[in-house]
Order: structure tokens, then C-alpha cells, then sequence
């Protein structure tokens, strides 16, 4: 009652939240390559946050005044799928989510109880945060935004002459490579090459590569006419190829045109130009298992994506880091196949892997901090075992994880380690905290120090 009469701080109150309502979302960007665990870490953030009393957040500031979080659940367009994620990781047998095919997205709300000095005269906070996610496979289309088709085509006749790229396109490549950019247009043909080509991507995909272009020929998504998906890179085409009017080649670059300028800018405008803090998830495993030359395409598509933003003075670089995202939470992800004293080594090694990217996100102020991160702990330990229970069946495991080098080697050549398949742990249920490496501390960077 004191409270309410008081009108000052009614006032005070009105305007906070007033001004929090107002204020524009903090928007964390979620960037991963196709698996890298994007959904399960964004499922497991939400039940870090909805689980809040009972999480380790709560000893840290402003956690620790954090009075309540709502959002959206589901049936909006777009929503995040967290009861379906839920209902995967806490079933029996307990499922990873789904992979994903689609954009979604979680918009939150925090209410915070005054604190502070000033907690006194000012009322509750609210923090908005927005997240979204969708098929890693999108990302690998963000360098085509720094090429014209001609390059595109260049940059794909180097690709599929080295390997394994070379042995996985089969005689593909030879009638790519056939075929005269400059010849009149068969639609027919077009369209069975276009779905050569994506037969192609998903062995790539297969064989533990990274770069497969373009990423909507995998995973359309919504929206998109399936006609201007209907081009592939004629092998025999250059940069300095003509667009005669009719040729095959006007038509492919036509419509790469279309899904640089439309879809690719689209996604990239919508989601990643305003970014104040990203998350860079990276499996480090599934490369080290598949080996060196999985190593070197996971390299390459991370490099590309950072270059990505890298262009002198308003470029998408400037757009992207400056000054708008502060913050670069660099991840190691699913380091719980590995013992407690080996998940550091899985974290230098991907800091190895991008050492000269890194260094030009910091050199744009950047501030990068690196956590080796398990979403979903689907081990324990035992001494220097694992236990865990198998993905093909309900057995328990008992294993000791392959070494991992403390250092990657400049030339990427490593010994391919062998990686069980593991379920989520089970018994998981959602108003209970998931067990993880660091979630709590990634949060707390992520959420809780943002002024
Ligand atoms: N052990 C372990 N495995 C994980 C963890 N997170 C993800 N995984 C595994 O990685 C797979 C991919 O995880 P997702 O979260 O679906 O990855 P994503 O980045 O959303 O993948 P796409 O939607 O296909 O781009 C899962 O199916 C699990 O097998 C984790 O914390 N621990
Ligand atoms: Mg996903």
C-alpha cells in the first residue's frame, strides 16, 4: 500500500517501463554451420532462463534480482519450437531436436526488481532479448555476397578439382565443364543439372564437409519460387564471361542475381545487420573424427563467413561489428564427449583454427571470449571414462574419449578420432535445470552484462 500511494515512484515506475518497452531488443545472433548445435543450445538457454530460482545464474548480477521471463511459447508464425525440443530431449528415449529447416524465432521478456542505488527511486526493469535460428546450411551462402556469378562459378570449377570434392562429383563435373555458356537455354536440363548439383551438396554434407553452395539448394526453406532455384555453375564459364541474351549462362546469372540480391541479402539484412552480441558455435568433434580434410572445409567456410564482415569502411564488416556487436562468444560445442581436462584443448583448437579471423573480429573491437560449451550433457564421468547412453540403441556406454591434441598443427594433419553417437542423458524434464558445461556462465556474458 505505501508503494502504490507513493506517486513519485509510480511515476518512476511508469517511465522505466516505459522506456524498456520502447527500447529496441537486445539481439543475440546465433551463427553455426549445419549441426553445430544451434537449436539445442538455444533450447537449453530457454530452460536456463525459465528455470531461473534454480540456476546457477542466480548468484550472478542482475540474475540474481531476475523476477520473471516470459515469451511467445508456439503458435505464432515463426515461433522457436521449444516444446518440440523439450518433448525430444525429455521423452523416452530421449531425442536430440529435430535438425532444423526453417527460420524461428524467440523474442523474451526479463523483469528484473529494482536494485542498485538508484533501485530505490526507479521501478522494475524489463529487458527485452531477441534470438533466432534457422539451418546452418544458410550461413555458407553469405560469402556469395562479395561475388558476382562468373566468380561463383570460378571459385566452384577450384573446389571440385581438389578433394574430396573431386572423387564425390562423379562425371558431373565433366558435363559442367561441357557445357557452352554462351548456348541457347533448355530449361528441362537446367532444372535435372540443378538437382545433380544438390545430390552432390548432400554427399558433401555426408563426408563431414562444410561449404556447400548454395545452402537454400539443401534446405529451401519458405517463400521461394522453386523455378529461381534452377541454376548451377557452368565450370567452363569465368569472371569475365558475356551474358549473351538467351545463353544458358544469362539465365544462371540471372537468377544467381536473384538469390544473392533477394534471399541471401534478405536473410542477412533481417538477422545479422543489427546484431549487438553473436555466438559462434563450432563442432570441433565431427571435424576431428571425419578428419584433416573436413578440418580444412570447416576452416574455410568459418574464415569466408568472418571475411563475410571484413570490408573496409561501411561494408557489411562495419555493419556487423562496428560498433554494434561488442561481444563475441566463441564456442567449442558438445565438449561433454570429452573429459572435464580435455574440453580446454577442444576450445584452443578451434581458437587455432581461426587465428588469423579472430584476430581481424578483434582488431574491429570486438571483444571475443572463448567457452567450451555442452548444451545438453549426455555424459558423466568416472576417472578418466565417459558413461553415456548410445544413440542406435538404449545401452549405456562406458568409454575413454580419444585423444585430442592440445594444439592444431598449422597443416591440419591429425589423426582422425573415433566419436560414439550419444543420446541426451535421460529423465530430463523441462522445470528442472539440463545438465551442461557453462551454459550459466555463457548466459550471464551474454544477457546479464550488456551496459
Ligand atoms: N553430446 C552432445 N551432443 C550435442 C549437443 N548439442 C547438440 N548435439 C548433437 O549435435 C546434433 C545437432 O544439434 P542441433 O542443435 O540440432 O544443431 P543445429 O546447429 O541446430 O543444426 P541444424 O539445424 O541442422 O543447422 C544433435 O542432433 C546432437 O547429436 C550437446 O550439448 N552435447
Ligand atoms: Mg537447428
Amino acid at each position: 500500500m505505501a508503494r502504490l500511494s507513493n506517486p513519485t515512484r509510480l511515476l518512476a515506475s511508469a517511465r522505466q517501463q516505459a522506456g524498456a518497452w520502447l527500447q529496441r531488443p537486445l539481439r543475440i545472433g546465433v551463427t553455426g554451420l549445419s549441426q553445430a548445435g544451434k537449436t539445442t543450445f538455444i533450447t537449453s538457454l530457454l530452460n536456463q532462463l525459465e528455470n531461473h530460482p534454480k540456476s546457477l545464474l542466480r548468484q550472478r548480477s542482475p540474475f540474481d534480482r531476475l523476477l520473471s521471463v516470459h515469451w511467445q511459447r508456439e503458435g505464432t508464425e515463426h515461433a522457436f519450437p521449444y516444446l518440440n525440443a523439450l518433448q525430444a530431449l525429455s521423452g523416452d528415449p530421449a531425442r536430440w531436436p529435430e535438425s532444423t529447416t526453417d527460420l524461428t524465432r524467440v523474442e523474451l521478456e526479463l523483469r528484473y526488481a529494482p536494485g542498485g542505488l538508484l533501485g530505490s527511486v526507479q521501478g522494475e526493469r524489463l529487458q527485452r532479448v531477441e534470438l533466432i535460428d534457422y539451418p546452418g546450411e544458410w550461413l555458407l551462402d553469405l560469402p556469395l555476397l562479395q561475388m558476382d556469378y562468373g566468380q561463383w562459378c570460378e571459385q566452384m570449377a577450384s573446389w571440385v578439382k581438389t578433394e574430396p570434392r573431386a572423387s564425390l562429383i562423379g562425371d558431373l563435373a565433366a558435363r559442367l565443364q561441357a557445357i557452352d555458356p554462351q548456348a541457347g537455354t533448355d530449361s528441362v536440363d537446367l532444372h535435372a543439372l540443378r538437382g545433380e548439383w544438390t545430390a552432390f551438396l548432400q554427399r558433401c554434407r555426408e563426408a563431414g564437409l562444410a561449404r556447400n553452395q548454395p545452402g537454400r539448394f539443401l534446405l529451401p526453406g519458405r517463400g521461394i519460387a522453386d523455378v529461381m532455384l534452377d541454376f548451377v555453375p557452368l565450370l567452363a564459364g569465368n569472371q569475365h564471361s558475356h551474358a549473351e541474351p538467351g545463353s544458358v549462362w544469362a539465365e544462371c546469372q540471372a537468377r544467381f542475381n536473384y538469390y544473392r540480391d533477394f534471399i541471401v541479402k534478405g536473410f542477412y539484412d533481417q538477422h545479422f545487420s543489427r546484431l549487438d552480441q553473436q555466438v559462434l558455435l563450432v563442432d570441433m568433434l565431427g571435424p576431428l573424427a571425419a578428419g584433416p580434410q573436413a578440418l580444412a572445409d570447416v576452416q574455410g567456410a568459418l574464415d569466408d563467413l568472418l571475411a563475410s564482415f571484413r570490408y573496409g569502411r561501411g561494408s557489411l564488416f562495419e555493419r556487423l561489428f562496428k560498433p554494434r556487436i561488442r561481444r563475441l562468444a566463441l564456442c567449442a560445442t558438445k565438449v561433454d564427449q570429452l573429459t572435464a581436462e580435455q574440453q580446454r584443448d577442444a576450445q584452443q583448437c578451434l581458437e587455432d583454427l581461426l587465428t588469423d579471423s579472430l584476430t581481424a573480429v578483434r582488431h574491429g573491437g570486438v571483444t571475443i571470449k572463448g567457452f567450451p560449451l555442452a548444451a545438453v550433457r549426455a555424459t558423466r564421468q568416472e576417472g578418466d571414462t565417459l558413461i553415456a547412453g548410445r544413440q542406435q540403441d538404449q545401452r549405456l556406454l562406458r568409454y575413454r574419449p580419444a585423444e585430442i591434441p592440445a594444439h592444431l598443427p598449422l597443416d591440419l594433419q591429425v589423426e582422425p578420432i573415433s566419436l560414439p553417437p550419444l543420446r541426451p542423458p535421460p529423465g530430463l524434464h523441462r522445470n528442472e535445470i539440463f545438465p551442461n558445461y557453462r551454459m550459466d556462465q555463457l548466459v550471464a556474458w551474454l544477457i546479464g552484462e550488456t551496459r
